[in-house]
């Protein structure tokens, strides 16, 4: 167990559709503290750097359209194995499959149209949030419900 950090976006279609206040009320109701929140258009060229692992798939000039289409809002949050958490809390990649009681489950019945990006390991969520934000957009500051939201041992 470690405290992490996780790249979090709230896609087109999560702002299109008007719902992340819903989406982000889900997020801080699991314990998860924001530590950077900012609204950007994804350019084509930080839609490539961003998805470089899928640029040669055949889904990828769809996968552009659709992040480029409309702001996202950037996050990032912290907590107890925050990486793995979010991505439970989102659920599987395809919202027709993934379980209800996850956010992509419960929203959503679109593979690409999936409403929110998780970090899905260490080294992509060091990328990734490089990739959002400045470190001076990143703070640090103590929750006062942290000592109710997990054990020290858990921290
Ligand atoms: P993830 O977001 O669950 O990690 P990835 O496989 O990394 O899923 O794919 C990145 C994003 O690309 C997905 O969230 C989804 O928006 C889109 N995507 C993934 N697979 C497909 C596909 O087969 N067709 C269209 N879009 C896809
Ligand atoms: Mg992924």
């Amino acid at each position: 167990m470690a405290t992490e950090r996780s790249l979090i976006l709230f896609k087109p279609d999560c702002i299109q559709r008007r719902l992340c206040g819903q989406l982000l009320c889900r997020i801080e109701n699991k314990g998860m503290k924001l530590v950077g929140m900012k609204m950007l258009q994804v350019t084509q060229e930080l839609a490539r750097e961003h998805y470089a692992e899928h640029v040669e798939k055949p889904f990828y000039p769809l996968l552009e359209e659709f992040i480029t289409a409309a702001p996202v809002i950037a996050l990032v949050v912290e907590g107890p194995d925050a990486i793995g958490v979010m991505r439970n809390l989102l659920g599987t990649t395809n919202g027709r499959d993934a379980a209800l009681g996850t956010i992509r489950g419960d929203y959503g019945v679109s593979r690409q149209m999936n409403l929110v990006h998780g970090s899905d390991g260490p080294e992509a969520a060091a990328r990734e949030i490089d990739i959002y934000f400045r470190p001076e957009e990143l703070y640090d500051y103590t929750p006062t419900l942290g000592e109710w939201v997990c054990a020290d041992d858990e921290k």
